[in-house]
C-alpha cells in the first residue's frame, strides 16, 4: 500500500528536502503551501508534477496553520499516514519584532494541527518541529533530559509546541513525538539565516559585486548540521514501535567566527577584510551556546550525522557560487543579477 504523508511548511528548507525523501521513498505527497501573490514554491518546482498525470504524487493545497477550520477538513480529505509539522515563522530576531504573529504560528499553530488529527479520528503519525532554542540559557551538551530555557517569542512558541504534542500523546493516545533539531542548514536555506548570509556574501563579494558584509554576535556557538540528513532522522522518527522525543545534532559546535573564516577562506578570501559590525544584528536576548547530545537517536533511530560545521560551510560556497555563475549567464535578464547584488547588499529587511 503507498503511503501518504502530509507536510507542511513544504515550501521551506526541510518541507522541501522532506517531500524529496519521501517520494522517494514512494509515498504520496501532500504539501500545504499558503497563496501569496508571487510563487513562492522555487524549492519544491523541480519535484511538481501536473496533477493531471497519472505519475502525480506531489499534491499542494492551500491552506495556512491560523486556519484551524481549513486544516481539519484538509486531514480529514487527505487522510494521512504521517503528518510533519514544519510550518513556522522560523526566524529567532523575527520573532522580536512579530512576537503575536509568532506565537500564533509557531506555538497555536500546532494545536490547531493537532486538533485536526484528533478531530479527523484517523491513526496517522505526527512529528513536530521542535527546536534546540528551547535550552535558549542553558549550557550545552543539551539532550532530552536538558531543562529548557527559552530567550525568544520564538523558543517560547516552540516551547508551548513541545508540551502540547506531549500531552496530546498521553492525553489521547496519538503517535506524537517531538524532534528537538539544532541548526541545520543547506543551500536551499533561507537567506537572512546566519550561515547562508555569510555564504551569498561570499560568492557576491569573490564576484565583485559588492565589499562588505554587515553581521551581528560573532560569539554564538551553534552545531551546524546539513539538512538532508535531518529529514531523514524527522523520518526514522516516525517509523519507531514507539513515540518518543528525540535531539538531532552533530555534537560539535563552532563560532560564527569560525563559520565565517571557513566560508572566506574557501574562496581565498581574507574575511577581515570584508566583516563589519552592525548592532542591528544583535538579539535583545542570546543564545550563546547550542551543542546537541544526539545519542538516543543514535542508540534507538541508528541516526549518525556525517557533515557537519566547516564541511558544511565549504559546501554552501561552493553551491552560492555556482548560483551566481548561472545568475550570470548572459542568457538570464540583468535585472535578475542586479536583484542578487540588491538583496545581498540591503538584505531586504534582512535579520
Ligand atoms: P523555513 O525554511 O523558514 O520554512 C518555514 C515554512 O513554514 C515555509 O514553508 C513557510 O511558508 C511555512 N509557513 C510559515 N508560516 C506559515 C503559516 N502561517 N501557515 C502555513 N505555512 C507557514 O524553515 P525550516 O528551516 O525549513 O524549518 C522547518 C521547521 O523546523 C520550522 O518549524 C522551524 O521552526 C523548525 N526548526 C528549524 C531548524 C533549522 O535549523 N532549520 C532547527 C530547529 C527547528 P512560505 O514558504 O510561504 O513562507
Ligand atoms: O542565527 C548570530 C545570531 O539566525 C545563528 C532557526 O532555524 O536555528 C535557527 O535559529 C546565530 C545567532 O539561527 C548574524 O545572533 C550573528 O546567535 O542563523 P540564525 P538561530 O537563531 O540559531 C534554530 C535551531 C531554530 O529553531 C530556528 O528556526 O548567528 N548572528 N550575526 C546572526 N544571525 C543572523 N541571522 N544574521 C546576522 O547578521
Amino acid at each position: 500500500m503507498t503511503k501518504r504523508a502530509l507536510i507542511t511548511g513544504v515550501t521551506g528548507q526541510d518541507g522541501s528536502y522532506m517531500a524529496e525523501f519521501l517520494l522517494g521513498k514512494g509515498y504520496e505527497v501532500h504539501g500545504l503551501i499558503r497563496r501569496a501573490s508571487t510563487f513562492n514554491t522555487s524549492r519544491i518546482d523541480h519535484l511538481y508534477v501536473d496533477p493531471h498525470s497519472p505519475d502525480a504524487r506531489l499534491f499542494l493545497h492551500y491552506g495556512d496553520l491560523s486556519d484551524g477550520a481549513r486544516l481539519t477538513t484538509l486531514l480529514a480529505a487527505i487522510k494521512p499516514d504521517e503528518v510533519y509539522n514544519l510550518a513556522a515563522q522560523s526566524h529567532v530576531r523575527v520573532s522580536f519584532e512579530e512576537p503575536e504573529h509568532t506565537a500564533d504560528t509557531t506555538g497555536t499553530g500546532t494545536i490547531r494541527m493537532l486538533e485536526a488529527v484528533r478531530l479527523s479520528g484517523i491513526q496517522t503519525r505526527f512529528y513536530q518541529a521542535s527546536s534546540s532554542e528551547l535550552y535558549g540559557a542553558t549550557p550545552p551538551l543539551q539532550n532530552e533530559d536538558t531543562p529548557f530555557y527559552p530567550r525568544s517569542p520564538y523558543g517560547a512558541a516552540k516551547l508551548y509546541s513541545f508540551w502540547i504534542t506531549k500531552n496530546y500523546r498521553e492525553a489521547y493516545g496519538i503517535f506524537a513525538v517531538n524532534g528537538i533539531l539544532f541548526n541545520h542548514e543547506s543551500p536551499r536555506r533561507g537567506e537572512t539565516f546566519v550561515t547562508r548570509k555569510i555564504t551569498r556574501a561570499v560568492a557576491a563579494i569573490k564576484a565583485g559585486m559588492q565589499d562588505y558584509v554587515y553581521m551581528g554576535n560573532l560569539d554564538a556557538v551553534r552545531d551546524w548540521g546539513y539538512a538532508p540528513e535531518y529529514v531523514e532522522a524527522m523520518w526514522r522518527m516516525l517509523q519507531a514501535d514507539e513515540p518518543d522525543d528525540y535531539v538531532v545534532a552533530t555534537g560539535e559546535g563552532i563560532t560564527v567566527r569560525e563559520f565565517l573564516q571557513t566560508a572566506f577562506e574557501h574562496a581565498g578570501l581574507n574575511w577581515e577584510d570584508h566583516v563589519r559590525f552592525d548592532e542591528r544584528y544583535l538579539r535583545p536576548t542570546e543564545v550563546d551556546a547550542l551543542i546537541g547530545d544526539a545519542s538516543r537517536a543514535r542508540n534507538k533511530l541508528d541516526w549518525v550525522p556525517t557533515i557537519r560545521g566547516k564541511e558544511l560551510a565549504r559546501l554552501m560556497v561552493d553551491a552560492d557560487i555556482e548560483a551566481l555563475e548561472h545568475a550570470g549567464r548572459p542568457w538570464i535578464d540583468k535585472v535578475q543579477l542586479d536583484s542578487w547584488a540588491t538583496s545581498v547588499v540591503h538584505g531586504a529587511a534582512e535579520q
